[in-house]
């Protein structure tokens, strides 16, 4: 032990013996490794700058997760979950080949995880929008809103997903409708609905008369029905056949066919709901 100590502080002394007789040399080259270090910095602070991080990247980052490469980006709330967060509100996905997009996931129903894709719950934001308005989406994440089925369409496009309808009436009765298989297809198919293997408690009244439908709004008229406009004589947009079992982006709070309605909720009627959610997560 004792041998291997001297031969360190050899090894130490050696070099600081050479620095008293090159004091010189030495000097330029800690100038030159002062410089290298500066450049470093300058590149490190230039990095640090030019880096896009998402706030759960960064909590990510703070919370001890590597420091080094930056998680991926989460494509839906499935993966916002994974990276542990477990509240409800807004965060930042990024869906395959698509730009970063704002979305409220649902962490609490039925095992969390759910990505939300439509609420109304107020009236406080006007549905009767044109096609290219639902294509975008429109409203606010945190209040009423539809996503956008350019967006919808491109999640779903990702990967197999459910679709969850959770829905209430104006005396605080609520029911919820489970699709096993839920998907939107691209602008070419006009968005185009697939939805399949129901279960729940307000019955079928999406894959009844609109699955395998595209999207109607009041300027894009596609029910496949001439003798009537379907979105515009119930003022929505939807899935429209000719014309609907449901029709959740219907008018808020008015009775009738323009209200939001989802027929199998009360024996068919029409019977007008208070609130509407749709909810997506991607089965694993
Ligand atoms: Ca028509």
């Amino acid at each position: 032990m004792r041998t291997v100590l001297l031969c360190f502080v050899g090894l130490l002394l050696r070099p600081m013996a050479a620095q008293t007789t090159q004091a010189s040399s030495v000097d330029e080259l800690k100038n030159m490794l002062l410089g290298l270090q500066n450049q470093v910095a300058a590149i490190h602070s230039t990095l640090l700058t030019q880096q896009t991080m998402s706030i759960s990247d960064v909590c990510r980052v703070i919370g001890g997760a590597t420091a080094i490469q930056g998680p991926a980006d989460p494509i839906d709330c499935v993966d916002v979950k994974e990276q542990g967060n477990s509240t409800s509100g807004v965060y930042v996905v990024k869906p395959n080949g698509e730009s970063k997009l704002p979305v409220y996931c649902d962490m609490t129903t039925d095992g969390g995880g759910w990505l939300v894709i439509q609420r109304r719950q107020d009236g406080s934001q006007d549905f009767y929008k044109s096609y290219a308005e639902y294509e975008q989406g429109f409203g606010n994440l945190t209040g009423e809103f539809y996503l956008g089925n350019r967006h919808i369409s491109a999640l779903t496009r990702q990967g197999h997903y459910e679709l969850r309808v959770e829905l209430e009436d104006f005396k605080g009765v609520s029911k919820f409708a489970h699709y096993s298989s839920f998907s939107v297809g691209d602008s070419a198919s006009k968005y185009t609905l697939h939805v399949d293997g129901y279960n729940g408690t307000a019955g079928d009244s999406l894959k009844f008369d609109h699955d395998g439908h595209k999207f109607s709004t009041a300027d894009q008229d596609n029910d496949g029905t001439d003798s009537v406009k379907c979105a515009e004589k119930h003022h929505g947009g939807y899935w429209y056949s000719a014309c609907f079992k449901s029709n959740l982006n219907g008018k808020w709070g008015v009775p009738g066919e323009q209200g939001i309605v989802y027929g199998s909720f009360k024996d068919w009627q029409i019977y007008v709901l208070k609130k509407s959610e749709m909810k997506i997560r991607r089965v694993k």
